[in-house]
């Protein structure tokens, strides 16, 4: 199965001083959040979460908008991480200088263990408002996770509707997480990818940066994607098993 990968990507690991761990939804699918290939769930079963995620449908709709990601809140805060995201840490708590960079909204990582994760997508934890821009409080949990829509709060300064803190297609990744991913790709000696589909750009391209550079790319993914041809080795399979193999 993969027990020659397996052990050539824990030599590839052991050699290293200064990995990065890129992460993408895979990563935390054992813990039973949803990738966001596979999220039409439920009653969001009609809608692709594609054309939620864009600032235009929050504009036309914004309780709709607001409601899905509500729910994903609740969805993430209810979730515990998984072996993988403890074998992130494990591999930060060995190896100072890793890096870890997630395109996840959750706070897996950071409950896993790991220190301060390069959020490329933003965060379910951080709405603000839609207008101004002024940081939002995160409206009071009930009993019952929402489910379908709900009008947004309105801004403390501005009235204007709050809007979820992540980032949507077409709009720009915050700048200091970019500039700090692209830094740690271009200076790391190992990048492991987890669980991302590789499709959406430019986090896409930090792998890239690193095997364009020389460093060892190791992917963990059940399936093949994009990256399979820079990779140095393949680990087909889940996170949460071959983490821990691999960090053992
Ligand atoms: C497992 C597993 C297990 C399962 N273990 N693995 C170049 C080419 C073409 C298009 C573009 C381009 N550059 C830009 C674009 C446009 C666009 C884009 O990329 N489109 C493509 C889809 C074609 N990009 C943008 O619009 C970006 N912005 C931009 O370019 O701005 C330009 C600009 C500059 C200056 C001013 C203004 C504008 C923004 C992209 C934002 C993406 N946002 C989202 C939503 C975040 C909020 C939310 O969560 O709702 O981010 S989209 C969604 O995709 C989310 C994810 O972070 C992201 C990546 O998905 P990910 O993580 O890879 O998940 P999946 O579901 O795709 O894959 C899961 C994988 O896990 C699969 O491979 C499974 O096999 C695997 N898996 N179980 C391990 N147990
Ligand atoms: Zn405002």
């Amino acid at each position: 199965m993969t027990g020659p990968e397996l052990a050539e990507a824990g030599r590839l690991l052991a050699a290293a001083t200064r990995p990065v761990v890129f992460t993408g939804a895979g990563m935390s699918a054992e813990s039973g959040v949803p990738t966001f290939r596979d999220a039409r769930t439920g009653l969001w079963q009609r809608y692709d979460p594609r054309e939620l995620a864009t600032p235009a449908a929050f504009r036309a709709d914004p309780a709709l908008v607001w409601g899905w990601y509500e729910g994903r809140r609740h969805g993430v805060r209810r979730a515990v991480p998984n072996p993988g995201h403890r074998a992130v840490a494990a591999i930060q708590a060995r190896l100072p200088e890793t890096v870890v960079i997630t395109q996840n909204v959750d706070d897996l990582h950071e409950r896993g263990g790991a220190t301060a994760p390069v959020r490329l997508h933003g965060s379910l934890f951080a709405p603000r408002c839609s207008a101004c821009g002024h940081p939002a409080t995160l409206p009071d949990d009930g009993p019952e996770p929402p489910a379908g829509r709900l009008d947004p709060p309105a801004c403390a300064r501005c009235a204007a509707p709050v809007r979820p803190g992540v980032v949507w297609f077409g709009e720009a990744l915050p700048e200091a997480a970019l500039t700090a991913a692209v830094e740690a790709a271009s200076r790391c000696d190992l990048l492991l990818t987890v669980g991302t589909s590789a499709l959406v750009h430019p986090a896409a391209e930090i792998p890239l940066v690193a095997a364009r550079l020389g460093a060892p790319v190791v992917q963990v993914n059940p399936v093949g994607t994009p990256l399979d041809a820079v990779c140095a080795v393949n680990l087909r399979g889940p996170a949460g098993e071959m983490l821990p193999a691999l960090v053992r």
